[in-house]
């Protein structure tokens, strides 16, 4: 099976409560393969592409807002239905609605202040890919224990 490539960010609350390390933790563990790290002040332009299709929504403003607060830590992963994996991390979308275990679930108590994004397709994953990361800031190195990771018909 093809990997596919999934955007984290940790957002301004995620940011500001020191989650960072905890949430770039849950992942590694999970297997995924970090191939991008950066902190990134998103401006207003960046983030109207990011939620398109939230535009009209009564929240997008707000969102916008909250968004651009403080810089964010966008976390580029590679793996096996990447997407898949990663959302089930996170958690619904309203924090005190997530399932226990997950991310929003543990963390948050919020449905827009809910600690992290992640792509929700391979699809997304490279359209956001290409807004937040540069080219040179993307780094395919080789994981050495993807044998350990995966069974080899998965591989294939
Ligand atoms: P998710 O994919 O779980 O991040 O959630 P959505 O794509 O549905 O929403 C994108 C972001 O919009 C969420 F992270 C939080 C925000 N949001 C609100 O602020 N208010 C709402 O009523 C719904 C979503």
């Amino acid at each position: 099976m093809q990997t596919s490539r999934c955007v984290v960010l940790v957002k301004p609350d995620g940011v500001q409560r020191g989650l960072i390390g905890e949430i770039i933790h849950r992942f590694e563990r999970k297997g995924l393969h970090m191939i991008g790290l950066k902190m990134i002040a998103l401006d207003d332009e960046t983030l109207s592409d990011w939620y398109v299709e939230h535009k009209d929504k009564p929240f997008f403003g707000d969102l916008k807002k909250f968004m651009s607060s403080n810089p964010v830590v966008a976390i580029l992963w590679e793996g096996i239905e990447a997407s898949v994996a990663i959302r089930n991390i996170l958690g619904s979308t309203k924090g005190r609605e997530a399932a226990p275990g997950t991310i929003r679930g543990d963390f948050s108590m919020s449905k827009q202040y809910n600690i992290v994004h992640a792509s929700d397709s391979a699809e997304a994953g490279d359209r956001e890919q290409k807004l937040i990361f540069k080219d040179d800031e993307i780094f395919p190195w080789k994981k050495m224990n993807l044998d350990q990771i995966y069974a080899p018909d998965e591989m294939e």
